[in-house]
């Protein structure tokens, strides 16, 4: 008779234990997690000459990707220098990661109107 409780406890156990450990796994963030510094990567979509979303708020660390899904090419270049993806086919990606708090605002070389704001903090 112990041992048969004792084998019910713990398969109560291990069910309770397997169902926490689910819950936890499902509500992990994916993306823009500001609870996972370590993982954090931004993305940013170039679609119809915009950046979208045009400004992102980040955390220090963490890297921003941008990715050209437009016909045309275009570029990610900071206002201030910081960085300069160069030109960036269909299809082409380009990351920076941010280990400074501010504001950066950056745009396309080519079509100047195209304007996008990264906003980091600590
Ligand atoms: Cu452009």
């Amino acid at each position: 008779m112990r041992i048969n409780k004792l084998t019910i406890f713990l398969t109560l156990f291990l069910a309770i234990f397997l169902t926490v450990l689910l819950g936890a796994c499902a509500s992990t963030p994916t993306q823009n997690g500001n609870s996972q510094p370590a993982t954090n990567v931004v993305k940013v979509n170039i679609k119809d000459f915009t950046f979208d979303p045009a400004v992102v708020s980040i955390q220090v660390g963490t890297t921003v990707q941008w990715t050209n899904n437009d016909s045309m090419t275009h570029t990610v270049t900071s206002d201030a220098g910081l960085f300069d993806s160069g030109n960036l086919s269909t299809d082409d990606t380009f990351s920076f990661t941010f280990d400074e708090p501010g504001t950066f605002t950056y745009s396309c070389t080519i079509h100047p109107s195209m304007t996008g704001t990264v906003e980091v903090s600590q």
